[in-house]
């Protein structure tokens, strides 16, 4: 065995933000930046000699390249076997089953999500612990502060693993399994939903299509909809994953999944359209000429858990990221059950299904799961839609217009303002902050504040908080206004600006968002100064 101890000097820039550590591919390029951060990971735990780790990405440029540096370091730091997936591909959800299946003590996930990829483009790297939940604040805080003080990193010095070909290798001491990425998560979609129910629904002339955006599920979704469950050949789009996802930005919104939105909406469109991003843990749910917004989706998928085998005995509760509508407070509050508001990032959400207070949770950022893994899960909130879709005989804009008559209506939109200049959009907060405590009382086009703060959280669990985690303004008839800084961009500051507006009344539930909320996107622009501190006139992104 060959195990190299290498000088390094620390980066200071290796903070993990809302899910892993992102930077640019030149970034993680540069000498020792990878093996940095990887020794850091290992540093931060304990007792994991001997045991299994999972490994994997999302297929983007510098994947492969990666995973041979993070084998070699994992031999020499003692790990005892890693599972990783074959080509090196698997998405966030997958990872999280495999962690929880086979008990690793963790898991490393490379991806950057919906940022784009290519050698110009965007790196990840995330931790996830032995529950496939992503690490929780004190990890990654306890890997940042090591990665500062880092001072060396061991490797073995050993040749590649293969690891297109299925099977076991040996790298030094350690195991290199390499494994199908895709059986064991099809699998365990196959335990959760009515399979049958939809083969039948697929096969009635019900037509779908999935746009994998050159992203991770391809795969995935081909093994899933085309071989388990029947769907006709083709109706996975673009579903070999590409390094640089084929130019686009894997991100699966109105805006970046382009081509899904213009079959949706144009001629004869399929009965239902569904994509997924980067590293397959989100999801956008398409009808015919209709978008499903992700909060409402979140919300229906609650209010019909029922019909769900694996949530047929009853869901236990419900969260939601701070930001995500209420509409899901709602179904909570009509079923009974729990509903619990956590800061953004699927971390927040770990805890409180290990402890079985929730079972479904999701965010408007296009994600939503369950207890089933520790993260959000794309192809699983696909499936449910479409399970339900095959229980109730109901179109998407059907089942969707019906949930607004039961519930009411939660009119939602988000808008992004992207690469900011950095201190602006500091300014732009600290101005908002300084200014909260005399917005209660104040009127703004007839809308009334109650309440005005910076959001923190106190897990519920294990004590642990967190502190400003967004900023929100809550008016007297419920409709909110949030602001928060992006902790995923790589370039300059993303400022976010959520807008939600609740609207009973039946006949007001048919107007476009933008409009229902115009009132409440020009308060956003009074209060904080968006246009004045950001020198933008709108929105680089709306959804
Ligand atoms: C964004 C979303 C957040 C999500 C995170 C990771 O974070 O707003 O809801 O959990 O991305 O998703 P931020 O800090 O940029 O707002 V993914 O699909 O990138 O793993
Ligand atoms: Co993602």
């Amino acid at each position: 065995m060959d195990i190299r101890t290498i000088a390094t000097q620390p980066f200071n820039d290796q903070k993990p933000g809302t899910s892993g550590l992102r930077q640019t591919v030149p970034t993680f390029q540069k000498p020792n930046y990878l093996e940095n951060f990887i020794q850091s990971i290992f540093d931060s735990q304990d007792n994991y000699q001997g045991k299994r780790l999972v490994l994997g990405g999302d297929g983007r440029y510098y994947n492969r390249t990666a995973i041979q540096t993070i084998l070699k370091m994992a031999a020499a730091n003692g790990v005892g076997r890693v599972l990783v997936g074959q080509g090196g591909i698997l998405s966030t959800p997958a990872a999280s089953c495999l962690i929880r299946k086979y008990q690793a003590f963790g898991g490393i996930i490379l991806s950057a999500s919906h940022n784009p990829g290519g050698p110009e483009g965007d790196f990840g790297v995330k931790f996830n612990t032995a529950n496939g939940s992503p690490a929780p604040a004190e990890v990654t805080e306890t890997i940042f502060a090591k990665s500062k003080a880092i001072q060396e990193y061991q490797i073995l010095d050993a040749d590649d693993v293969n690891i297109d070909q299925l099977g076991e290798y040996q790298l030094g001491e350690m195991t290199v399994e390499v494994v199908d990425p895709v059986a064991d998560y099809a699998d365990l979609m196959a335990s959760i939903f009515d399979f049958d129910a939809i083969r039948k629904l697929l096969a009635s002339g019900f037509s779908m299509v999935m746009d994998s955006l050159h992203a991770v599920t391809g795969p995935y979704a081909k093994e899933i909809l085309e071989n388990r469950l029947n769907a006709p050949a083709g109706t996975v789009r673009n579903s070999e994953p590409l390094e640089d996802f084929g130019g686009g930005h894997p991100d699966p919104n109105l805006v970046y999944a382009r081509e899904l939105v213009e079959t949706m909406y144009g001629d004869n469109p399929p009965d239902f359209g569904a994509a997924s991003d980067g590293d397959g843990d989100r999801n956008m749910i398409l009808g015919r000429h209709f978008f499903v917004t992700p909060s409402d989706s979140l919300a229906i998928l609650a209010a019909n858990a029922d019909l769900v085998p694996a949530y047929a005995k009853g869901i236990t509760g419900v969260a939601r990221s701070m930001p995500t509508s209420q509409a899901v407070d709602r179904v909570a509050k009509q079923l009974g059950i729990d509903c619990y508001e956590t800061p953004t990032g699927w971390k927040f959400f770990g805890n409180l299904l290990d402890a079985g207070r929730v079972t479904l949770c999701g965010e408007e950022s296009f994600g939503t799961g369950s207890n089933h893994v520790r993260e959000k899960d794309g192809l699983w909130a696909i499936l449910f839609w479409l399970n339900i879709i095959a229980k109730r005989g109901q179109s998407v804009e059907e089942i969707v217009k019906e949930h607004w008559q039961t519930y009411g209506r939660t009119y939602y939109s988000r808008h992004d303002y992207e690469g900011v200049d950095k201190s602006s959009a500091t300014k732009l907060m600290d101005n908002l902050r300084s200014g909260l405590s005399d917005l209660p009382g104040k009127q703004f086009r007839g809308y009334e504040v109650t309440l005005a703060d910076d959001f923190s959280y106190t897990d519920p669990i294990d004590g642990t908080t967190a502190e400003k985690q967004g900023i929100r303004i809550v008016f007297k008839d419920g409709s909110r206004i949030v602001f928060r800084l992006s902790g995923t961009g790589t370039h300059g500051a993303t400022l976010r600006a959520y807008l939600e507006r609740y609207e009973p009344n039946q006949d007001q539930q048919n107007q476009n968002p933008q409009t229902a909320l115009a009132d409440l996107i020009q308060i956003a622009d009074e209060i904080a100064q968006i246009k004045t501190f950001t020198g933008r006139d709108e929105p680089s992104v709306i959804t």
